[in-house]
């Protein structure tokens, strides 16, 4: 609540702009700054499903199928998982590393990719895939559409976790130049309608700090994937 003193104080002082705040970055695509710490999904908890999900399986760089490893690291929940080869990219039931389902996708994970989406105005979003990316700094991401999925009726949820990033926004062709959107610890977006097949990517992670990742930046994206 703005009392008469808050308005009172200098500028530099004032309350910042509430969370979590709305953003439109493009039609269908909204990003929800500071989501994860005002949802009433555990923070905590959704920390600790990424370290169950990795326990399970291990994070691993893949190949590209023209056979240049990811910077990124990769694993999965939930009934379907992502993954790339020479064969090409695909989702699969089983974790080819593992030869053995992938992980159940953590209650907190399900409750905030639920919540995100509805808040989004997608209710009833229910993901089959969550694909856990893991950055260290110089890690990137080139330009790229997710396009493996069977309903782009369906939207992408993605979370945001520790270091900061900048996240390259294009369009619907790699003509389009990307705009930079910084990235925080907690920030969610939502990628539905148009945009949900817009190129992207993450410029590469510069170095730094965070005080429960350390030297990492993770994102969870939630997908409908069959
Ligand atoms: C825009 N991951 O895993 S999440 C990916 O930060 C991926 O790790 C990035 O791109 C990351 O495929 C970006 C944001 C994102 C995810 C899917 C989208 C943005 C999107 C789909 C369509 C448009
Ligand atoms: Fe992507």
């Amino acid at each position: 609540m703005a009392s008469a003193m808050t308005r009172q104080l200098p500028f530099a002082f004032a309350d910042p702009t509430p969370l979590p705040a709305r953003v439109v970055l493009a039609p269908g695509a909204l990003l929800l700054r500071g989501f994860l710490a005002a949802s009433t999904t555990d923070e905590a908890d959704v920390l600790a499903g990424v370290e169950a999900v990795a326990a399970t399986a291990p994070f691993r760089h893949m190949t590209t199928p023209g056979g240049l490893r990811m910077s990124v690291a990769m694993t999965s929940c939930g009934a379907f998982g992502w993954v790339s080869d020479e064969g090409g990219y695909r989702y699969t039931a089983r974790d080819p590393e593992r030869a053995a389902p992938w992980p159940a996708m953590p209650d907190g994970f399900l409750r905030l990719a639920r919540a995100a989406a509805n808040e989004a105005g997608y209710p009833g979003f229910e993901p089959d895939a969550c694909l856990v990316n893991r950055y260290v700094p110089e890690a990137r991401m080139t330009l790229h559409q997710d396009k493996d999925e069977r309903d782009f009726g369906a939207p992408i949820v993605s979370v945001s976790l520790g270091l900061p990033a900048t996240f390259l926004f294009g369009g619907a062709t790699r003509a389009v130049r990307p705009t930079k959107i910084p990235l925080v610890h907690g920030d969610v977006v939502v990628w539905g309608g148009p945009s949900r097949l817009f190129f992207h990517g993450v410029a590469p992670l510069a170095p730094g700090g965070h005080a429960q990742l350390g030297a990492t930046r993770i994102n969870l994206t939630f997908r409908r994937a069959h």
